[in-house]
This record gives C-alpha cells, structure tokens and sequence, in this order.
C-alpha cells in the first residue's frame, strides 16, 4: 500500500515537472510572478522530499526573493536562480514549517520547524469550525435561548482568537473564535431572505473552536440581548425608491494608454517599476526609479504593506479580544477581489490576473485582482500672469495601481498612486460594513459609551484601523540616511523683532532606537531619506520625504496586551537597516503571536542608519467613531500619504509637460 502511495506521488510530480520547462522560457526576470507549474513543482519536491501528513496544509506559497544585490546587477543575458517559499502547517501536531525549494535543481533548499508559532488561517479551517460549532449542544442551547432553532439561519463569521486567555496561552493550540449571525426568519424565502446578515449579530454569543483537535474550546454565553429584527439588505428591492442616477460620464483614451506593460513590468511618465500580487501582502512595487533626463534614477527598491491591526474599544470580554492583524492572520492577499471595469476602477483602466496557491498547494489564477488606469485629478501647475495676461497650466495625471479586499464584513481598496511631479502616493480605502453590537431597545447607548447608536438595536462599536508600510527606499542608491525634519517658531528679539521668524531644523537620526518618531503637528514634523553619497545641483543630498496625511495615536493604554502585541502601531515612525527577512512589522506569525515581535526585535540590536541601506516603516491609523451614515454600508473613508521627491530633481520635474 505503501509502495503504491510512493508511485504515485513521484509519477504526479514528475508529470508537473514536465510542464515546467515550457513555462521556464517566459520567465525574464527575478522578480517575474511565480507560476502555476513553478508552485506545482514546489509543492511536490516538498512532499517528495518529506513526509506530510493528510491533514497537512500550505498557508503560503509565495516567490522567494533573490538577493537584493542579485537583482539590481541582473542583466537579460544572466542567468538567475527561481526559488519558492512555502509555508506548511501540520494541523494534527500542531506544527509550523518553513520549506524553500530551488526550482532550477529541484531540491528543497531549506527546511525548519518553526516553534510556537501559528500561520494564517486558512479556508477549510473555517469550514471545520462551523460543522464543529453548529454540532454543539452547548452552541446549539445558546440559539434556541434565542428563539433560533433553525441553525441554517446562522451564519457564523470566524476571526483569528486575537487576545488569548491564560489558559489558552498555556495549551499553544491552534484557535479561532465564530461570531454567530441569524440570517432572517424566512431563510430560503428570496422575497424575506436576510443575506445582509451583519445588522443581526447574535450577541453575547462566542465560540472558539480548538482546530488541533477539530473540538470546541470554549462557549461563552453573555446574556441574551435579542438581535435586531430589521432587514438591512440594500438591492432595490429593499430599499425601494431609488435617488436620480447622473448624466453618464464617459472617460476614454482615443489615443491608447500612456502606460505599458512588459511582463510585470509597467512605465509611465518617467516612472518605471514592478509589481506582485503576493498572498499575503498584496500589491508590493519593486525596482521603482524615475527617469531624470537620461537617468534612471532610483527611488525605491521594495514597497509594500506589512500589516495592519483593528483594535475594537469595547472591554466586554465576548468584544476585547477583537483585533484583526488582517495581513499576517488571514493573508490579505489572497481575499483580492475580482474587480470590474467602470466599477472598482474606471472603463478606460487595464485588470491584471494573478496565480495564487490553495491551502492544498494547488495552483489557481484570481483574474482581475490587480487594476492599472490613468486618471485625470484637477490641476498639475498653473500661474495666470496679470501682466501679460498669460496663461500657463497643466492636467494633472495620475497612475493608479489598485486591489480591492473584502476580510469578512469589511472592505478596503489599497492604492499606490503615481504622480507627474515625482510623488509617489499610498491610499488606501475603508468601506464595507462596520462591525456592529446588538443592543436593547432600554439599554441603547446611554449604557455603552464604547460605541454609537447608528441604527435601532445596533451599536457601531469605538474601533482603530492601523495599516503598517514597508519602504525601502534607495534614494540614488543604497547608501542612504534619514533626516528629522522640526519647524520651529524662534522667539521675539533683537533678531526677529515681530516674532515671526520660522526655521526649519533638521536632524539626522543615526540609530536604530532613537529613529521611532511621532507625527508632531506643533513642529510640521516630516521626515526625509537622503542620499550619503550625491549632490544634487545646489550641493544638498537628494532626497525622498514621508509627507503624512490624517493619523491617529494607538489608543489601547501601556500594559494592555494589544499594545504589546500590535507595539508597531504605537509608533508612526520606525526606521531599519535592511535585512531581507525582516518583512512584517508585527512579526512574521502574528497569530497568537508573543508580544514583542517584528519591529521592537528589530531594533533591538540598534543598528547604525548613517550612509546605510535603510528601510523606513510608516504607521497610519484611522480612529473610526461610528455614525449612522456608516450604515448599512460605509461610504468609502481614505486615508494615506506621500513620498515626495526634496532636492532630488533641480527645479519641477512636470515643468517642460507639453500643454
Ligand atoms: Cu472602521
């Protein structure tokens, strides 16, 4: 039995070897998109090589990156080396593993156990949870409390356990809390059918279910606060009347778009760069430089979301282990939508597929998932000259690479965004639905200041949204530093008589440790990556600055266990000499992760920032205090900033665009 086993898996993976070579020939470049016959031929050497167990799953499959060096010296003639890297969870022994296979020779490269940690969670893990729970007597009672005893009508909504009991830390299993949800009185019925199940949360109620054993851990019961009755579907049929649409609006190029495409490769007005869609970050850029006369100038070499954090405000215990670290937990790359033209991005945008790999290692195309369009956004420069009457202005064009993410109840559009003057631009979009609490009609909010009453029997709950950027910038090259920038008021005297002297001082922050900075709105504090070895025309360093926008403070207090956890939102600035495996600012498995990973680990060893290769980590945050306009879905809230070219071009790079 045995032997035949053996047989089949090497004939499997021989066949999709086979397939490889074909494929190979298209690969052009370091950082080309993995594909389908490269996860394949990984997934098997792993299975060829060791011995996985039926319960075995891959949380990731992602390209292992070439060194950093490799890659800025690759030429089309050389040869280069394509590697995976996969991520294995063995659920029944509660076991983490970190494989990279070599694709070239077929061997798996490395191979470790990763102690004490959990991956994100994965989709059949959810499946299990909900046959677990809906079984459950204990789960079962809670409902019919409620006067459900249909259980079909339930929908149970999972979230990685977030804050751990003692007890839970203690056993190190694998856990994950279901949220319950009733679906309507008349499930099935299409006219009466509640699919906008997340107005009706069955509250009180949580279930954690421990995924080693396929067992439940735990039911909490907290009181019986009947969930709201209303239907908050909102297709035309129940919404009825319908405001006046506008005019149609028609935007398109006669002319074709100004950008193009080569492999995963795209150039625009000066800028080119990279992109991948990675599982677990989304849309990283890479290799972006700006073309200054005939140079192609450097910017940056790897951008990308490293994670992000939604700490809830509400101390109920069924609510304060709430706080979604949506990249690292649930992988946010691979919830990308499938979006659509004239819909997520405008009629005249490209949509870009991209290969992903199931939990079982399976290769699979998400088609649609990256969008690329131009669009026109108000005024470039201009000066109206009174004299002359002259008139001098330009379109502003932006270039907009977009992904749409729905993580259960919320959504968000992560944007990198190109300008004409030399700005590069993050934004990204809140939308979705809020995560509500069901209230009675006599406690309503009076009762609960951790949240606002924003519809009959539902509370928004009191939230943060924290999004953590990695940028490794090299601005001109690698040898950077980076540079505080305060502006002061000097006081009244003999030289500033009418006190309105400003001056703006710039400090150099030299190490690791004394780099974790906060906005300070007193001084216009920015901050700025400056070459350690160029002039520009006027003898300063050429430089990139971080021009924030809105931001918010972390607002869990000193010794909560979130700040802990989550400690790279408690800052807005952090600054890191590169290493190429620190990627994830909470840490690599932030899933019932220990506190202190990622950034503060870092640090710790207090590297020097002078005339190094530098990495800068941006925090922004949102403090979302629901309103009933949030309801029943959120107009889109954006939130981002800026990398700002600063003595980097000689006067503005836009200034000779043709009218
Ligand atoms: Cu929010």
């Amino acid at each position: 039995m045995l032997a035949i086993a053996i047989i089949v898996v090497i004939s499997i993976s021989f066949g999709l070897m086979g397939r490889l070579s074909a494929e190979e020939v298209s690969i052009s470049h370091p950082l080309s998109a993995l594909t389908e016959a490269e996860i394949s031929t990984a997934v098997s050497v792993v299975k060829k090589e060791k011995t996985l167990s039926e319960m075995a799953v891959f949380p990731l499959i992602a390209l292992q990156e070439l060194d950093k060096e490799e890659v800025l010296n690759f030429t089309p003639a050389k040869a280069f080396n394509r590697q995976v890297f996969l991520v294995i969870y063995e659920r029944s022994q509660n076991k983490t593993f970190e494989g990279v296979v070599d694709l070239t020779s077929k061997i798996l490269n490395s191979w470790k156990e990763i102690p004490s940690v959990q991956p994100a969670l994965v989709n059949s893990e959810y499946e299990l949870a909900t046959q677990v729970v809906k079984a459950d007597p204990q789960w079962q009672a809670a409902m019919q409390r409620r006067g459900i005893s249909d259980f079909e009508r339930v929908k149970i909504s999972w979230w990685a356990p977030g804050i751990l009991s003692e007890q839970e830390e203690k056993t190190g299993n694998r856990l994950c809390r279901g949220l319950s949800y009733y679906m309507g009185d008349a499930y099935g019925n299409p006219k009466r059918e509640r699919w906008n199940y997340y107005g009706s949360p069955v509250e009180g109620v949580v279930a954690t279910v421990n995924l080693n054993t396929g067992k439940i851990a735990s039911i909490v019961d907290r009181g019986k606060t009947p969930f709201s009755q209303e239907n908050w579907n909102y297709d035309v049929k129940s919404l009825g009347k319908l405001l006046s649409s506008p005019k149609l609006l028609k935007i398109f190029q006669p002319h074709g778009k100004t950008f193009k495409i080569n492999d995963n490769q795209i150039s625009w007005q000066g800028w080119n760069f990279r992109y991948l869609m990675h599982p677990r970050s989304g849309l990283i850029l890479y290799q972006v430089t700006h073309k200054d006369g005939e140079n192609l100038r450097p910017v940056l070499y790897r951008a990308s979301l490293s994670e992000m954090v939604v700490p809830y405000g509400d101390p109920e215990p069924n609510w304060s282990f709430r706080n979604a670290f949506d990249v690292g937990e649930y992988n946010l790359g691979l919830l990308a939508n499938k979006m659509e033209l004239g819909k997520e991005i405008p009629e005249n945008g490209v949509l870009l597929d991209t290969i992903f790999a199931d939990e079982r290692g399976e290769p699979y195309q998400m088609p649609g998932v990256i969008g690329v369009y131009e669009r026109d956004h108000g005024m470039l420069w201009k000066h109206y000259e009174y004299n002359t009457q002259r008139n001098d202005v330009r379109r502003n064009r932006e270039l907009v690479i977009t992904m749409t993410v729905a993580i259960d109840n919320y959504d968000y559009s992560l944007n990198w965004i190109f300008h004409q003057d030399g700005t590069l631009e993050v934004q990204n979009e809140l939308t979705g639905i809020i995560l509500v609490q069901g209230v009675t009609d006599e406690k309503k909010s009076q009762e609960n200041s951790y949240g606002e009453l924003i519809a009959k029997n539902i509370i928004g709950v009191n939230h943060q949204h924290f999004f953590n950027y990695r940028l490794d910038l090299d601005v001109d090259g690698k040898a950077n530093s980076v540079m505080e920038m305060n502006v002061n008021a000097l006081p009244m005297d003999e030289k500033n008589p009418l006190g309105n002297a400003m001056v703006m001082i710039e400090k150099s922050l030299g190490k690791e440790t004394t780099a974790v900075r906060d906005l300070d709105m007193k001084h216009s504090r920015e901050w700025m990556i400056v070459s350690a070895d160029k002039k520009n025309a006027v003898g300063a360093a050429p430089g990139y600055m971080l021009m924030p926008e809105a931001n918010s403070m972390f607002f869990p207090v000193e010794g909560s266990k979130i700040r802990e956890r989550a400690k790279f939102a408690t800052h807005h600035v952090w600054v890191t000499k590169y290493k190429p495996s620190e990627l994830y600012a909470g840490g690599d498995y932030p899933n019932q992760t220990q506190p202190g990973e990622g950034l503060p680990k870092y640090i710790a060893d207090d590297e020097s920032l002078l005339g190094e290769d530098i990495v800068l980590w941006y925090t922004m945050g949102v403090t979302h205090i629901p309103r009933s306009e949030d309801w029943p879905v959120m107009p889109v809230h954006r939130v981002g900033f800026k990398l700002v070219p600063r003595g980097f071009f000689s006067r503005n790079p836009a200034i000779n665009l043709p009218e």
